[in-house]
């Protein structure tokens, strides 16, 4: 079976969430991500829509503010962190998407602020209660890895595999972003193939965090690796326009080339790709 392609509705910044699931079903993708901020939806609306455009809703992408960082030294942090994970958890069920992205600490923290193995504790319980409790909604999590200038926590998938393990779940495992990995991994081919069946999310960009074929990520190794480990995940794409400051980009407006270009780009270059690849494991 072929993969199964989605993308990042975080990046349509400003945009009404009808307009990018029409998009994405315009361009021949296979589901949307969205991001995770319940409050900002109908959640019934939204799964209506992507029926009515025949896609699925394949994941939601939690966006770990510094309000919620399940690792943090303050146990009141902690508490709104686990309630945020919850809340994101009962949203992917009613969206009806089968995974949600978890991190355990907030983007941008990138040293510890206690002792690193109480952090790493926090970040094991909160993973786990997390995890126990989207289990009971029939929601799978898996454990994203950022690098070093998002985070100091999880920035290679062994880590964020050691984590997962410690937690004990069975709903779940961990993901690989290739704009970090790029950064933090020796091989993101063998990155993948180490992971083996415990991934069950990938984030794909280019090396700049453009569509792939925009920056100078060998694609195809990955997808090779991909086949290899027998990958059931959906291939989501995360593409950001090139800057320091993306979102500040988009909110400056002249975002609606971006939008398109990007979401053709990817799904045309990877299936491209996917398809030279035929034979492989
Ligand atoms: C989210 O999926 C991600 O990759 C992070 O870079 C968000 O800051
Ligand atoms: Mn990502």
């Amino acid at each position: 079976m072929g993969f199964r392609y989605s993308y990042d509705q975080l990046v349509y910044y400003g945009e009404d969430v009808e307009d990018s699931i029409d998009r994405l079903a315009r361009f021949g993708y296979d589901a949307i991500e969205l991001a995770g901020e319940p409050d900002a939806f109908d959640a019934a609306a939204v799964r209506r829509r992507a029926e009515q455009a025949g896609i699925a809703v394949g994941s939601i992408c939690s966006i770990y503010t510094a309000e919620r960082d399940l690792s943090h030294p303050d146990g009141a942090i902690r508490e709104q962190a686990a309630a945020y994970v919850r809340q994101v958890a009962e949203f992917a069920a009613a969206v009806g998407a089968p995974t949600m992205i978890i991190a355990p600490a907030a983007v941008g923290r990138l040293a510890p602020l206690a002792a690193r193995e109480d952090e790493w504790k926090w970040a094991v319980e909160g993973v786990r209660a997390g995890g126990e409790y989207a289990a009971g909604l029939g929601v799978n999590l898996t454990l994203e890895c950022w690098n070093r200038y998002e985070t100091y926590f999880l920035n290679r998938l062994e880590q964020a595999v050691e984590l997962w393990n410690e937690t004990g779940l069975s709903n779940g495992g961990v993901m690989g972003d290739t704009f970090h990995m790029n950064i933090e991994e020796d091989s993101i081919a063998d990155a993948i193939r180490r992971t083996g069946p415990l991934l069950n999310h990938v984030h794909l960009a280019d090396s700049n965090r453009s569509a792939p074929g925009q920056g100078h990520t060998d694609f195809g190794e990955i997808l090779t690796a991909l086949k290899e480990i027998d990958y059931q995940g959906y291939v989501t794409f995360e593409l950001l326009p090139p800057s320091a400051d993306p979102f500040g980009v988009m909110r400056a407006g002249g975002h609606h080339d971006f939008f398109d270009r990007f979401t053709e780009q990817a799904i045309v270059r990877v299936k491209e790709l996917e398809r030279g690849l035929a034979g492989v494991a």
